[in-house]
């Protein structure tokens, strides 16, 4: 596989910011990702294929499936097998990351219900109660403390194992229920799935790869219709859910005169709190008397992207720029919460005066200060870490700090109600822009920065030629990130749509392409699909829809791009997963689950011809919808040098 490395920074990043931080890094001897990766090199072969395995202690073990080396492993697994428990293993270690996030935010629900923490309580009731009725839930009568309590007690039975299904499932149409049923996929139990996935796939229980990778997409399944989904409902439950609002990313969102905290991780909980904390006057006058002009707050990763769905928290950056943002010498506290926070970080903040802050238990970081986080006492928590914050800007060396850029607008808050607000209410509009033809179709955009490839280019460069292509592109998670630095997030931006999806824009003041959150909030992305398929009376899968993570790293994304391809939506991968050392399940899933699931993956790291192969399978699903549609192999490739080359 191609790697994008190389030597320079412009080759390793789109970005200003970036290339002007990574000149900092050389100049001062700091490491980073991207020399980490270059020490790694040549990675190892039979990793990459997934033909590794080191599951029990008869091995480690490794099968050369194209050469003369050992065929089996010491148990006896071929390739096949080994293949399939490794990928099996990273998406339940995808989807446990997205559901464990989700049972945290369930517990804070619970606790609201109890009356048991000092800030959190019910901001949306209306969704509190719609909630309660998809569980069963009678609400009449009942205060908002009471229902969430009822409803937290129900939503914990989605881990256990006395469901069937998972209650929020039902929302996928009737029929593509009836596709999981048959497989025997149907999600029950978030934990079960999970704990199952790791049971079979101990040395010696299921040896049958294609019944392996049956149950992965069921444990993947488990994480979209269930943790992940969870996650975002109750998220905006307890916090509001977004509506449109315009905010700024990339590094310029720090301000050089202000007290600095960066918020990094993905969990909302803690980074709500230190919106309200860093608004306290007594901080703030703080602040000002050790000649701060203020508090300011701005997000990294996911935790970045919830703050910034909801109360427009502006983004430093996503996840290639972790490190990065500290190397500014503006930064007075990280806090962190997890999943996606490099261990590098504590080692970066030790050449500035940066506190890294850890706050769950469950993620400690060697070298940070670690406050555990209690919902019972957020609040005060949440002040302790801005006072910290702002006690440390006394040791900010002023001659360090360099902000290289200044921040671009951006338009996030797009949630599932605010596109049907926007719609005025229904889906119809939408759906009479597809059929006719103004908007191709839709596709969500999503995933991760990879050093292997130059940071940002995949995600702006698909969604360039997408838009160009009049297909609307949804994004979560680093996409946003990438794609609002790149200008593409704002009503201005349909100028540089075709002619129909910029009508559209223009008509609604929207951008072409709309944050619908955080990875988790990939559900909502499901929710949307399934709220189309049905008022069509399809399912899924006979939807002008795509997916793409052009650009992914983590087992979080395994499970997203497995819950969505399960669900019927066909999606590029822009980073060859490990699994080609099995010409059987790449086969599988690049042709063979069409059959079964009416989707299935490719993988391309061209941005370009990533964009020919979505424009074609939309083209496609238009014809099999009888909507005007191009025939797709009159969609070419483009000729000459790749954009990636
Ligand atoms: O959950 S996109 S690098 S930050 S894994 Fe992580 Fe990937 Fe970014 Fe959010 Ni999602
Ligand atoms: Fe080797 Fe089999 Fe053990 Fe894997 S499970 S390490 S292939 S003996």
């Amino acid at each position: 596989m191609t790697t994008f490395s190389g030597n320079g920074f412009k080759r390793n990043s789109i970005n200003a910011d970036t290339q002007a931080m990574l000149e900092v890094a050389r100049k001062r001897g700091i490491e980073t990702v991207w020399d980490r990766l270059a020490k790694q090199e040549p990675q190892c072969g039979y990793c990459n294929l997934g033909t590794s395995c080191r599951i029990c202690a008869m091995g480690p073990c490794r099968v050369d499936p194209f050469g003369d080396g050992p065929q089996k492993g010491v148990c006896g697994a071929d390739a096949d097998i080994i293949v399939a428990r490794n990928l099996g293993r990273m998406i339940a270690a995808g989807a446990s990351a997205h559901s464990d996030h989700g049972r945290d935010i369930l517990e804070t629900l619970y606790h609201v219900g109890e009356g048991k923490t000092d800030i959190y309580t019910v901001t949306d009731s209306a969704k509190l109660k719609r909630l309660a009725a998809e569980y069963g839930i009678q609400a009449d009568g009942k205060d908002d403390k009471t229902i969430a309590k009822e409803l937290a007690w129900e939503m914990m039975e989605d881990y256990g194992m006395r469901r069937a299904k998972l209650p929020m499932a039902n929302r996928a149409p009737k029929v593509r229920q009836e596709i999981w049923d048959k497989t025997g996929v149907y999600p029950r139990g978030i934990d079960r799935e999970n704990v199952e996935m790791l049971h079979r796939t101990h040395m010696g229980v299921d040896n049958d790869w294609v019944n392996i990778l049956l149950h992965a997409v069921r444990t993947s399944l488990s994480d979209g219709w269930g943790g992940s989904m969870l996650a975002t409902e109750l998220s905006d439950t307890l916090f509001g859910t977004p509506s449109p609002r315009m905010s700024q990313v990339n590094l310029g969102a720090l301000k050089p005169d202000y007290v600095n905290i960066i918020l990094h991780g993905h969990n909302p909980m803690l980074s709500e709190v230190i919106v309200a904390a860093s608004q306290d006057t007594e901080l703030l006058a703080l602040a000002k008397k050790l000649g701060a002009k203020g508090i300011n707050l701005a997000g990294v990763c996911c935790t970045g992207n919830e703050v910034l769905m909801r109360k427009g928290i502006p983004m430093a950056g996503n996840h290639l720029m972790q490190e990065l943002v500290i190397m500014t010498g503006a930064v007075e506290v990280m806090v962190v919460d997890y999943q996606c926070i490099m261990p590098a970080v504590t080692e970066t903040a030790k050449c500035f005066h940066t506190k890294v802050i850890s706050t769950f238990d469950k993620a400690k970081f060697p070298g940070a200060e670690h406050i555990s986080f209690d919902p019972a006492r957020a609040l005060q928590i949440g002040k302790d870490i801005v006072r910290k914050a702002v006690e440390n800007f006394a040791n900010r060396v002023p001659d360090r700090v360099f902000i290289p850029v200044e921040p671009v607008p951006m338009m996030t808050g797009f949630s599932i109600e605010a596109i049907l607000g926007a719609l005025g209410g229904t889906p119809q509009p939408l759906i009479d822009a597809i059929v006719n033809g103004q908007i191709r179709g839709a596709v969500g955009i999503v995933g991760c920065n990879n050093p292997k490839i130059k940071q940002d280019l995949g995600h702006t460069e698909l969604t360039k030629r997408l838009i160009e292509n009049d297909i609307l592109v949804v994004v979560t998670g680093c996409t946003a990130v990438a794609d609002g630095k790149a200008g593409l997030m704002v009503p201005e931006a349909a100028d540089k749509a075709g002619p129909g999806l910029r009508a559209v824009c223009k008509a609604l003041g929207i951008p072409p392409v709309l944050h619908l959150g955080s990875c988790v909030d990939n559900t909502r992305i499901l929710v949307l699909a399934a709220a189309l398929a049905n008022t069509l009376g399809v399912d899924i899968s006979a939807l002008p829809l795509a997916g793409a993570a052009p650009e992914w790293y983590s087992e979080k994304a395994v499970s997203i791009g497995t819950y969505v391809v399960g669900s019927g939506i066909f999606t590029v991968l822009g980073i060859a997963p490990p699994i080609f050392g099995s010409p059987n399940i790449v086969k599988l899933l690049t042709e063979g689950l069409e059959g079964v699931f009416g989707a299935t993956f490719a993988v391309e790291p061209d941005p370009n011809r990533a964009a020919v192969l979505i424009r074609r399978h939309i083209e496609k699903k238009r014809l099999g919808l009888n909507l005007p549609a191009i025939q797709p192999d009159e969609i070419t490739m483009p000729e000459g040098e790749l954009a990636l080359a």
